[in-house]
């Protein structure tokens, strides 16, 4: 054990030292191997054969010039990425993000948790993640347009139906995924599954656009249904106001909960009498087609508006994290624990800081991080390419119903592997733990590569 514990320290140590001004990558390598201790006392032999040395290093990053010309008529010129970090179980996959602030340590953090992700989804999917500093926010349709292709003409060389398969994330949607394929197909005269998140009479899986905030909320449901207890009823406090965010509310809505908030980089709504489908409506046409500011919601409904703050004072029974990375500190987590907060489902990737978790571990809270909780979108992702693999549609029910069970597979999965390592209740170590042991082991299968 001891040895253990000083094969770890100087590990992260390495990683410190090699990947400078990463944080968020740190954080979350940090996290995966503080679970790994007690299944690496039980599996030297994964210390032995350099199992984690090689898992923490990406097998390929690709970096690239975007130039794209603006309505103006002006040249612009942004950074691409695609880091391939791990092909142990499946081509990479994982989506894209376009947001000012991407840079290399936070796509290296979303690859190397979408590794674990991946795994549990039971799907053969590797891990990946890209994206561009590009902001589309204020940007044409055109100038959005024109950076996909941009984007797609070098990305190209690197993808593909069985190497890797992007899809979207922050900033990336339907109208993106569009453009990037169209690229893509021109490029190579292949209409093929590239890219998942497709619209539906072009490839695309019935789900996909609703199955990560589902499946977030079909996770918490299963966690509450440890205590016997339900969402009906509850109120929860939803962050974000995008995609994750909104098919959360759409299914709390379906449940008999009430959403109670939304937010986005520039405050929060805070609606106490609830979010209704009506309301909901509104912030669909509000984000995807006319891509406002959630304010209008406070004035169209006259609910709070809380400018520049995120909604973590919110009073409510269940919390749904739905934006980004580290947007829950400590002081949050012990505000919402306070206001008896004792749900936290992360349909977001990494949203609550490591001293957030240790409030909510501490407090008995139900906490599913976001690698088991939000894995029903990457899921059915790998749905996408099963159906575009057999050139046949899923219906509606079909792909829900598997997005269900494959919720309640990895709901079991990390409950069933933190009491065989001893941490029941601990989902953070149950998702780690089952997602390394199916990876570690296609590894060594593998031979040293
Ligand atoms: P969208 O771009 O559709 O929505 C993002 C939302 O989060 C917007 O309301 C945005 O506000 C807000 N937001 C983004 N960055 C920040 C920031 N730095 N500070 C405050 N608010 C911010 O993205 P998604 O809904 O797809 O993604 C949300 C989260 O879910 C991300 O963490 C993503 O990695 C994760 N995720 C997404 C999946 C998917 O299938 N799409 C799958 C699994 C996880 P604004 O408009 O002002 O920027
Ligand atoms: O973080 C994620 O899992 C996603 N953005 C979805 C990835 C995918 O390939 O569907």
């Amino acid at each position: 054990m001891k040895n253990i514990k000083a094969y770890l320290t100087q590990l992260l140590e390495q990683i410190q030292n090699r990947n400078p001004g990463e944080p968020e990558f740190l954080q979350a390598v940090k996290e995966v191997l503080d679970s790994l201790q007690p299944v690496l006392t039980a599996r030297p032999e994964f210390i032995e054969e350099g199992i984690l040395d090689r898992l923490v290093e990406p097998e390929r990053q690709i970096i690239f010039r975007v130039p794209w010309v603006n309505d103006q008529g002006q040249v612009r010129v942004n950074r691409g990425y695609r880091i391939q970090f791990s092909s142990a179980i499946g081509p990479f996959k994982g989506g894209l993000r376009f947001h000012p602030s991407v840079n290399i340590g936070i796509l290296k953090f979303l690859a190397f948790e979408q590794i674990f992700k991946n795994s549990l989804t039971s799907l053969p999917m590797g891990g990946g993640k890209g994206g561009s500093d590009f902001d589309p926010k204020g940007k044409s349709d055109a100038e959005v347009m024109r950076f996909c292709q941009s984007f797609m003409t070098e990305l190209s060389r690197h993808v593909g139906a069985n190497t890797d398969v992007p899809a979207g994330d922050i900033g990336v949607g339907g109208r993106e995924i569009g453009f990037l394929y169209g690229q893509y197909k021109r490029l190579r005269n292949e209409f093929t599954g590239v890219l998942t998140g497709k619209n539906l009479n072009w490839g695309g899986s019935l789900i996909r656009p609703e199955a990560t905030g589902y499946g977030a909320v079909y996770f918490a449901q299963e966690m509450l249904a440890t205590r016997g207890d339900a969402l009906e009823g509850k109120r929860c406090v939803i962050s974000g106001s995008g995609n994750v965010a909104q098919f959360t509310a759409e299914k709390l809505l379906d449940l008999g909960a009430t959403p109670v908030s939304f937010s986005d980089s520039d405050g929060t709504v805070y609606d106490a009498k609830g979010v209704t489908r009506e309301k909901l409506e509104f912030v669909k046409t509000l984000k995807n087609i006319k891509r406002g500011r959630i304010v209008e919601y406070a004035e169209k409904f006259g609910a709070e508006y809380r400018a520049h703050a995120t909604p973590w004072a919110i009073p409510g029974e269940c919390a749904f994290p739905s934006a980004t990375q580290n947007e829950i500190d400590e002081d949050d987590a012990r505000t919402l624990i306070s206001n008896n907060c004792r749900v936290i489902s992360e349909g977001a990737n990494m949203p609550c800081t490591p001293e957030a978790v240790d409030v909510f571990l501490e407090a008995g809270a139900l906490y599913g991080p976001g690698k088991a909780a939000n894995a029903g979108g990457v899921a059915t992702s790998g749905l996408e390419m099963s159906q575009n693999s057999m050139r046949i549609s899923w219906g509606r029910e079909e792909v829900d119903s598997r997005l269900r069970e494959i919720m309640i597979n990895i709901h079991r999965n990390c409950s069933q592997t933190a009491e065989t390592y001893g941490a029941p209740g601990n989902y953070v170590l149950g998702a780690n733990i089952a997602g390394f042991l199916k990876v570690a082991e296609a590894m060594r299968d593998q031979g040293v590569v």
